[in-house]
């Protein structure tokens, strides 16, 4: 029988347990813009005690910098308005350039005005800002997640803002520039990966491809008709668009993955769950995020799908019996 995404991404969903990031998320939806963007400042300094994110690079903030001279320039009161058009999506020149920024320019944009708020050159939450009770819901959801929990959370809303540039032609998309590179923050795992359960050779040279930031031999991994699945996202299909995501986003990841279970299909495909724990160059050694990988693996040994998803709880990590 043929593989189909469809089919591949069903592999071991009996095995998944809903993930509380969804659903926190939905509460932020449910807020007005005002209240988003108090949520997130409180969120965010409030994180910021035990955890920060790793000060980006000049070469991203680069990308940046025309927006944040604008804004710089602007009275407070635009400030905030072009805080509002950004989380509100409008239809602006500024909340449309940033629609364009790719994920990590989206963090390094919002991390320098947090930055410019502290310091007091960018208007902070208006003084008498009364907090809601929608956004005390929302921020008692978030702090009962774990650390790779709430980063995702902030992630998420940030990546979702902005004009959505999707539907626009591809006259209007401005010249793509090169992502700027992410440093490691910790030695890369060279050496042999070791997964307790799996000795399945794309599964292992995968990781060690990733941990070397090595994409070209992660994509060859792949069957040409290939996808892969990033958490809470629909399937990327095809080398060259799953090339194009990992330059973007998986740059300078640490992935450590720990245990595995393997069913072998009698076509000789091959379904494997992995678990494990993967860091962001973003917080370094200081935020591990729960993960599991799903694996399906073509009777050629090549990657037909992986998924990529959080896990509920780290009890999960440990949780590894087909059911
Ligand atoms: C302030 C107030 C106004 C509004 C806003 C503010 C600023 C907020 C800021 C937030 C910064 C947040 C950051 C979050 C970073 C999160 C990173 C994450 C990374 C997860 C990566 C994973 C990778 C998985 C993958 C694997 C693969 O095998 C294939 C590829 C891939 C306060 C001003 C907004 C500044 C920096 C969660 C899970 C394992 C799928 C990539």
């Amino acid at each position: 029988m043929a593989l189909t995404i469809e089919s591949a991404q069903s592999i071991f969903s009996n095995t998944q347990v809903p993930s509380p990031i969804p659903a926190t998320i939905a509460l932020f939806d449910q807020l007005s813009v005002e209240d988003q963007l108090a949520y997130l400042w409180y969120a965010y300094t409030e994180m910021g005690r035990t955890i920060t994110p790793a000060a980006p690079g000049a070469a991203r903030l680069q990308l940046a910098e025309s927006l944040l001279t604008q804004i710089k320039l602007m009275s407070p009161e635009e400030q905030t308005q072009v805080m509002r058009d950004i989380a509100s999506r409008a239809d602006t020149p500024i909340s449309r350039s940033y629609g364009f920024f790719s994920v990590n320019t989206k963090l390094a944009f919002w991390y320098e005005l947090g930055e410019l708020m502290k310091q007091g050159i960018v208007a902070p939450i208006p003084t008498g800002y009364q907090m809601s009770p929608g956004v005390k819901v929302v921020l008692e959801a978030t702090q009962k997640l774990d650390p790779g929990q709430q980063i995702t959370v902030l992630r998420n809303t940030v990546v979702d803002m902005g004009f959505d540039t999707s539907e626009l032609g591809p006259s209007s998309y401005p010249k793509a520039v090169a992502e700027p590179a992410f440093p490691r923050t910790a030695p890369t795992a060279t050496t042999s990966v070791k997964i307790d359960g799996i000795t399945e050779p794309a599964v292992l040279k995968y990781i060690e491809a990733m941990n070397a930031d090595n994409f070209d031999a992660a994509i060859d991994l792949f069957t040409p008709e290939g996808a892969l699945q990033p958490p809470f996202q629909k399937p990327i299909v095809g080398r060259e668009a799953i090339s194009k995501y990992m330059r973007e986003e998986a740059q300078g990841l640490n992935m450590m993955p720990k245990q595995g279970i393997m069913e072998v299909k009698p076509d000789g495909s091959k379904q494997l769950k992995i678990t494990g724990v993967v860091q962001t160059p973003w917080f370094g050694v200081n935020v591990g995020m729960n993960i599991a990988w799903r694996f399906l693996i073509n009777p050629q040994g090549k990657i037909f799908f992986v998924a990529i998803d959080m896990l509920a709880s780290p009890q999960e990590l440990l949780s590894l019996r087909p059911v």
